[in-house]
C-alpha cells in the first residue's frame, strides 16, 4: 500500500502510537490518533509528534464520519483485536496492521526476530550486542522498549534489525518476514488477552508465517510444543537444548556450549566465561548464538561479544547490600514462569515481593518452586489476596499484605536478617500500580536506596 495521502488511524497514544504517527507523517500519510482512555492528555501527546501538523486526536469515542474516512488502522500492541472498535474496522473492510507491520513495510535491510514467553529481552539485547559488534548499522527494537516504527526510516538496505516481538505484536502481522526467527519457550502468560493457551501458541508461531525455505527458525528442543512445531516449519529449524546433546543444533554439554551443524562440531564457549548466570540464561545465549551464526556472523566474533555481555536491567539485577541483606530487582518477572527463574537464582533465605495486575495466571507452580527458600511472601496489587489464598492452601510460607511497593520494601527491611535476600519478582504485570515493569523496577531501586 502506498501510504502517501492515506488517512490512517493510529490506535493508542503510548510509545508505539507516537512512533507510528511520526513515521506516517514522514512518509506523507495523514495520521490521526485515537485512544480509548478519555483521560489521555491530548496536548502532551500532540507535543511529542513533530512531523504532523494540526493532527486530529480523539479519546473515548470515534465519530462516525471519521470512521468512514479511514484507509487503514494501525494498532498499538496493547490494543486487543477483539474489542468492538477493532472488530468494526474489520467489518467495514478497513485494513488493520500492527505497529510492527507498519515498521516492517517501511523499514529496510535484514530482520532477526525473537519471541517467546521468557528470555526475549535478554536474548534480544545479547543478539543486538553481537550484531552491533559485527555490523555497521544495527537497530534493536520492539517489545524491548524502542518502538520499531521509531527507527524504520533510518534503516538502509545493509542494516540489520534485531526485534523483540511479543504475542501482542504478532497478532497483527501480515507480511512481516524475519530472515532468522526464534521462539524461546511458550508457557502460560497473557491469557486475559489471548483467552486460551492454544490461541497464545498459535499467535507465537505466527513469527514463521512469511519465512522462506532459505530462512532459519531457532527453537527450544525442550519445549514439547516447539519441538513438534519445528518438524513442520517452512524455514530451516535449528534446535537448542540445555539438557541433552543434539545431533544437529546447539546444546549445553556439561559446562560447554557446542554447535553441531552440517557435520561440523564447533565449541562455542564455557559457561564460566559468561557473565550471565543460570540455565535459563544459557538457553538465551544458545538462541542468540545460533541466530547470529546463521545470520552469517563468524563464531570468533560471536564468542567475543557473548563473553563481554552483562545482565539486562530489571532481570535478577543486583541492587545493593543494606545491613547484610542483598536486594535484587527482578521486576521483569511479570509471569509465574519468569518469576520461578528469579527465585531459583537466589542462594540465600529470601523475602519475596510479589503480586500486581491480574492476567488470569495460576500461581501454584510458582509457589511450589519456593522449596523452603522464601521466609516471607510480601504481596501487593490486584492479585495479593488471590496469591495469599493459594499460598495458604499449599502451605508454602507466611504472607504479608501491603498497600504498595514502598510499604513492601519497608516491611522486608524490618523482617530481613543479615544473610537474607530481598527479591522483587512479582509473577504479575505492573499495570494498575505502575506504567510498566521498568517503572516498577526503578521505584524498587529508589526505595531500597532510601532505606
Ligand atoms: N489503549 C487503548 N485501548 C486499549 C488498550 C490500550 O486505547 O484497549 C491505549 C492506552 O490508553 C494507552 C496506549 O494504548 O494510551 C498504550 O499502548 P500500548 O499498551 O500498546 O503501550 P505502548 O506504550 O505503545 O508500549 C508498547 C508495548 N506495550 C504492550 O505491549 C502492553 C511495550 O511492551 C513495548 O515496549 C512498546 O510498545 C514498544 O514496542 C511492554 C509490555 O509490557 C514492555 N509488553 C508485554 C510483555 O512484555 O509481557 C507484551
Amino acid at each position: 500500500m502506498n501510504l502517501a495521502g492515506k488517512r490512517v488511524l493510529v490506535f493508542g497514544s503510548g510509545k508505539s502510537g507516537i512512533g507510528a504517527a511520526e513515521l506516517l507523517g514522514q512518509v506523507g500519510a495523514c495520521p490521526l490518533i485515537y485512544d480509548g482512555n478519555t483521560e489521555v492528555n491530548k496536548e502532551a501527546v500532540l507535543h511529542k509528534i513533530s512531523h504532523v501538523k494540526n493532527m486530529e486526536i480523539y479519546a473515548g469515542e470515534l465519530p462516525e464520519k471519521v470512521m468512514e474516512s479511514l484507509d487503514l488502522a494501525v494498532l498499538s500492541p496493547g490494543v486487543p483485536t477483539d474489542i468492538p472498535l477493532v472488530k468494526s474496522f474489520y467489518e467495514r473492510g478497513i485494513p488493520v496492521w500492527g505497529e510492527v507491520e507498519l515498521a516492517y513495510r517501511t523499514g529496510r535491510g535484514r530482520v532477526l526476530a525473537i519471541t517467546g514467553t521468557n528470555g526475549k529481552t535478554t536474548t534480544t539485547a545479547l543478539l543486538g550486542r553481537i550484531m552491533s559488534d559485527a555490523e555497521d548499522s544495527v537497530f534493536v527494537v520492539g517489545n524491548i522498549g524502542t518502538p520499531y516504527t521509531s527507527k524504520a526510516l533510518e534503516m538502509k538496505d545493509g542494516s540489520v534489525t534485531v526485534a523483540e516481538i511479543s504475542s501482542f505484536q504478532l497478532e497483527t502481522i501480515e507480511e512481516f518476514a524475519p530472515e532468522v526467527s526464534a521462539i524461546l519457550n511458550i508457557t502460560e502468560d497473557h491469557l486475559n488477552r489471548h483467552h486460551t493457551m492454544e490461541e497464545y501458541i498459535r499467535v507465537k508461531e505466527l513469527i514463521v508465517k512469511n519465512q522462506k525455505p532459505e530462512n532459519y527458525c531457532v527453537l527450544n528442543y525442550e519445549d514439547e510444543v516447539l519441538r513438534e512445531f519445528g518438524r513442520h516449519t517452512v524455514p530451516k529449524t535449528v534446535y537448542f537444548s540445555s539438557v541433552r546433546t543434539l545431533e544437529e543444533g546447539i546444546f549445553l554439554d556439561g559446562d560447554q556450549i557446542i554447535l553441531r551443524t552440517g557435520g561440523q562440531e564447533i565449541p562455542v564457549v564455557r559457561t564460566g566465561e559468561l557473565k550471565l548466570l543460570g540455565r535459563h540464561n544459557f538457553e538465551n545465549v544458545m538462541a542468540a548464538v545460533a541466530m547470529a551464526y546463521f545470520a552469517g556472523v563468524p563464531m570468533e566474533s560471536i564468542r567475543r561479544s557473548i563473553c563481554a555481555f552483562t545482565a539486562v536491567e530489571h532481570r535478577i539485577e543486583y541492587v545493593a547490600e543494606k545491613k547484610g541483606v542483598a536486594y535484587y530487582n527482578d521486576s521483569k518477572g511479570t509471569n509465574p514462569d519468569a518469576a520461578i527463574k528469579g527465585i531459583q537464582a537466589m542462594n540465600r533465605p529470601t523475602l519475596l515481593i510479589g503480586g500486581g495486575y491480574d492476567k488470569g495466571s495460576c500461581y501454584d507452580e510458582w509457589l511450589n518452586s519456593f522449596q523452603g527458600k522464601v521466609r516471607f511472601l510480601v504481596l501487593i496489587g490486584q492479585t495479593k489476596e488471590k496469591i495469599r489464598d493459594a499460598a495458604e492452601r499449599l502451605g508454602v510460607c507466611p504472607c504479608i499484605l501491603c498497600e504498595d511497593l514502598e510499604e513492601a520494601v519497608r516491611v522486608c527491611a524490618e523482617k530481613a536478617r543479615p544473610g537474607d535476600a530481598v527479591l522483587l519478582s512479582p509473577a504479575c504485570a505492573s499495570w494498575g500500580q505502575f506504567d510498566n515493569y521498568e517503572q516498577r523496577g526503578d521505584m524498587f531501586k529508589e526505595y531500597v536506596k532510601r532505606l
